[in-house]
């Protein structure tokens, strides 16, 4: 099996610095190695961590309140046109972040992708304590990593072709009825009137505590259908900060490490998963004991890295046999 690999080393997304750093922590502590040697995918794209210095504008004064807007449309831009490329070859993509805002090229590039070679609209599931469906005009923050579903799906688009991600067009869209969030605990009140009015599933942590991950994950799949190309979005910060204290925003009250291992399992078995982002892990914000950068790269590499015993083999799971 091949998989395209894009390393991304940007932040420009939200304020803190660090997590374009995450990318070559990821790498160090031999995800990819793993990747190709363990488990004997043949990858494709180097080890080289992506900084696009060379796209950053002159001046980049905010745009509908939008901060550092002609950089990250300007990097977008280029990953949809690195993860279209691995896509189109029949590639699973997998992107390593960087903030998310990076997804608004991930999913343009394979939703196209997808388009082009299957024919077929393609599902996200969205991993993350946050919703990150702000548009420009909603968001109390102005930092694009909370609106990338918002330019995603449309609803913040850009009416000036030469505007910031004025570069979006109608092939990079995805449906807002062929999304699911899981793990949500931090929305803000606009995005709770878009995900309302737009009748887009979600599933709160609330709700794995009371169905559980296992019945959460039949739910969400069984929205999106069978024989849909995925996109798996994973924030790290979907995560407890138990497990993942070094991300930007942490909310308490996350997903163990096991649960998220369990969404990524379970996507990975459908068989179609396109692509994976994995985002957010900032090594350089530390806890108090010092291992929480070690601990949170360790947690990214788990959540990415499908299981060894290969449950793509339905056999291992007792569970699954009827
Ligand atoms: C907040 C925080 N909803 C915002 N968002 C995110 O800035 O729009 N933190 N995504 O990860
Ligand atoms: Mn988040
Ligand atoms: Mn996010
Ligand atoms: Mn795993």
């Amino acid at each position: 099996e091949d998989i395209g690999i894009v390393a991304v080393g940007f932040s420009g997304g939200q304020c803190k610095p660090g997590v374009d750093a995450a990318p070559k922590a990821l790498i160090e502590s031999g995800l990819l190695t793993q990747l190709r040697e363990e488990l004997g995918y043949k990858l494709h794209g180097d080890d080289e961590v992506h900084l696009y210095s060379d796209l950053a504008p002159a001046e980049d004064p905010p745009h509908r309140n939008m901060k550092n807007p002609r950089a990250v449309s300007a990097v977008t831009e280029r990953i949809a046109q690195q993860v279209h490329h691995h896509a189109s070859q029949g590639r699973m993509v997998l992107t390593l972040g960087g903030d998310h805002s990076i997804a608004i090229g991930t999913l343009a590039g394979s939703a196209k992708a997808t388009r082009e070679r299957l024919g077929r609209e393609m599902a996200v599931i969205w991993v993350d304590a946050h919703a990150d469906i702000n548009t420009p005009e909603t968001s109390d923050s102005g930092n694009i990593h909370g609106m990338p579903v918002a330019f995603a799906t449309g609803l913040a688009r850009e009416e000036n072709p030469d505007g910031p991600f004025g570069w979006l067009h109608k092939d990079h869209l995805v449906s807002t009825s062929k999304l699911v969030y899981i793990a949500l605990r931090d929305v803000d009140a606009p995005e709770k009137r878009i995900l309302r009015e737009n009748g887009i599933r979600a599933f709160s942590m609330h709700d794995i505590d009371r169905h559980g991950i296992g019945r959460v994950m039949e739910m969400a799949l069984a929205h999106i259908g069978n024989d849909t190309p995925i996109h798996l979005s994973f924030d790290v910060d979907a995560l407890d900060p138990l497990w993942a204290p070094s991300t930007g925003t942490p909310v308490r009250g996350g997903l163990t490490l096991r649960e998220g291992d369990y969404i990524c399992e379970c996507v990975h078995e459908t068989g179609s998963l396109v692509a994976v982002d994995l985002v957010e892990v900032n090594p350089t914000l530390a806890d108090e004991r010092d291992v929480g950068a070690h601990e949170t790269v360790r947690a990214g590499c788990s959540i990415v890295r499908p299981p060894s015993s290969s449950p793509t083999t339905k056999t291992n799971h007792i569970t699954t046999l009827t």
